[in-house]
């Protein structure tokens, strides 16, 4: 009944995927990432066909099996043809109760934020949780805008009680500070899947989260 949720609490480096920047492919960087204990993954594509990202999705499904969260960008009918653990969404698109009729109570749906604002509003219509961005400055999404800073992350931590994925900019020099101002798990893209080294690079981010969030020492 609640699918994969209990794995939200568990989360740290979270993948998303950008086949135009990857250099071995979306299918390698997923497999590479989970190889290495990334917890949740986020099927991210602009570019493909529907049937093209279905066939995908399934793959993707595979691969993430029992050990990492499986969600779709945007796209809630690739998710439910493929029956994905849930969905990414944004401000633009399906508003979250509709999203949340039609992807039933086990599915789990995470809402881009910006501010304070937004964030209480997803957490009170039913977010499980929000993705805050962007952090700095980024070139990955040429709409993103400007980098919020480090210190809106506590503000939004101290409002809501669902987990905050920090997004936009981050990299291996600054993701501890972004942990250590409260976001409890963080996507780096260009990061990883520009790397020669998915594995390393995943590895090395979930070493420096798991330590800033305290569960190592
Ligand atoms: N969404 P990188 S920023 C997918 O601000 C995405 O909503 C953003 O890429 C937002 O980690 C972004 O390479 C790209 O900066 C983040």
């Amino acid at each position: 009944m609640t699918g994969k949720k209990d794995l939200l609490a568990e989360i740290d480096f979270y993948l998303v995927t950008d086949s135009g920047l990857s250099k071995k492919g979306t299918l390698s960087d997923v497999q590479d990432a989970v190889a290495s204990g990334c917890r949740i993954v986020q099927y991210r594509e602009k570019k493909k066909s529907t049937k093209e990202m279905i066939a995908e999705a399934l793959q993707i499904k595979t691969i993430c099996s029992d050990d990492a969260i499986f969600l779709v960008n945007d796209r809630i009918d690739v998710a439910l043809a493929v029956d994905a653990d849930g969905v990414h969404i944004g401000q633009d698109d399906m508003p979250i109760d509709i999203a949340r009729a039609i992807l039933g109570a086990g599915k789990i749906i995470g809402l881009t934020v910006h501010d304070i604002d937004e964030a209480i509003e997803a957490e009170k219509s039913g977010a499980d949780y929000v993705g805050l961005s962007p952090i700095f400055d980024t070139a990955t999404k040429s709409d993103a805008g400007k980098g919020i800073g480090t210190e809106r992350i506590r503000d939004v931590k101290n409002a809501v009680n669902i987990p905050i994925v920090a997004i936009g900019g981050i990299n291996k020099k600054n993701c501890k500070n972004v942990i250590e101002n409260g976001a409890d798990s963080l996507v780096a893209i260009s990061s990883v899947v520009c790397s020669d080294d998915v594995k390393r690079e995943t590895k090395e981010f979930i070493a420096i989260i798991q330590e800033a969030l305290g569960r190592i020492s």
